[in-house]
């Protein structure tokens, strides 16, 4: 699916019927979602009849500001890529743009000139971690307990996605002082990292689960894939999940699955899907029209108060 291109430089003439060739950096298949992420962008590329150059940075910075060089000098028309950290991009944006590339941010965000770049596609992560957050206040309502202890699992260390979830969480549940983040642990967004911190935990546990000796009441995982890996870890040490809250982000079909199986509370939507919006965005700059700066995709939760004959199949 993915591949490292050797480029040969190629002269690139404007002609009205000019097949338009977009360079993609993805960061690399750390989940189904990211599978599912990239797959939407192949497919949507194909049906646009825009020639797309896909980069797998293999989980890291260094390749992709080398995948956006060679897009440069590859002269591509659009530059597209998901920056793995906030981070590190001021330079490579800048040459982006004294080649005369458009550059389009997909799926998660970066802290830098925003003169730099035409607009960003993709989720609302500080909308994530509030509805998280939103699900525990009413699902506690009408609790008498006085401390309700969380653990979080957290995505990579300064992606925006990790930071908006987690922003976006504290915003919401500092309004309930019974809810005390008692650890929050980075599980990089993999499944392998989720067992790890649950066995660490579990291994550490007096009693059912705790931390610090506290008990641990919820657990919100800012991605299925490091959700799936503390269930993994559950379920070797013959332990339930059931007499612990839940709550997961990105809503792939195996995550869906534990919530109908009475093993998770809440998943909330992160949508994958950008690859057709991606292209509009494409094509309405090759056209030398500007674009939304910010351009949000629809998301939903599920929880175990829904109808679960309702649900349809996740696709990823
Ligand atoms: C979310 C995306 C995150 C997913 C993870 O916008 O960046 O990265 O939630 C993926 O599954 O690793």
């Amino acid at each position: 699916m993915f591949k490292n291109l050797n480029f040969e430089v190629k002269s690139k003439t404007k002609t009205p019927t000019k097949q338009l060739i977009l360079g993609f950096s993805q960061i690399g298949s750390e989940s189904a979602w990211r599978t599912r992420n990239t797959q939407s962008i192949i497919e949507a590329a194909k049906e646009n009849n825009i020639q797309l150059i896909v980069d797998d940075a293999q989980q890291k910075q260094e390749n992709q500001l080398k995948a956006i060089r060679s897009f440069i000098v590859y002269q591509v028309d659009v530059i597209a890529f998901v920056p793995i950290v906030e981070t590190g991009w001021d330079n490579v944006l800048k040459e982006a743009k004294d080649a005369d590339i458009p550059v389009i941010i997909v799926d998660r965000q970066i802290k830098t000139d925003p003169g730099l770049y035409a607009g960003f596609l993709g989720e609302d992560s500080i909308s994530e971690g509030k509805k998280a957050a939103d699900f525990l206040l009413s699902k506690f309502k009408n609790t008498t307990r006085q401390k309700i202890n969380i653990v979080e699992f957290s995505g990579t260390t300064n992606s925006s996605v990790a930071i908006g979830r987690a922003k976006g969480f504290r915003n919401v549940i500092s309004k309930d002082p019974r809810f005390n983040i008692i650890h929050s642990e980075d599980g990089d967004f993999l499944r392998s990292r989720g067992k790890e911190i649950m066995d660490k935990i579990i291994y550490n546990s007096k009693g059912y689960l705790t931390f610090n000796n506290e008990p641990i009441d919820v657990i919100y995982s800012h991605n299925d894939s490091m959700t799936l890996g503390l269930l993994d870890s559950l379920k070797a040490n013959k332990l339930s999940s059931k007499n612990i809250v839940i709550v997961s982000v990105d809503a792939e079909q195996k995550s869906i699955d534990e919530l109908v199986a009475g093993n998770l509370n809440c998943v909330i939507e992160c949508n994958p899907n950008l690859g057709p919006a991606l292209m509009e965005l494409t094509k309405q700059i090759c056209r030398g029209e500007p674009i939304a700066r910010i351009t949000y995709m629809h998301e939903s939760s599920f929880t175990e108060n829904d109808d679960f004959s309702k649900y349809t199949a996740r696709g990823y």
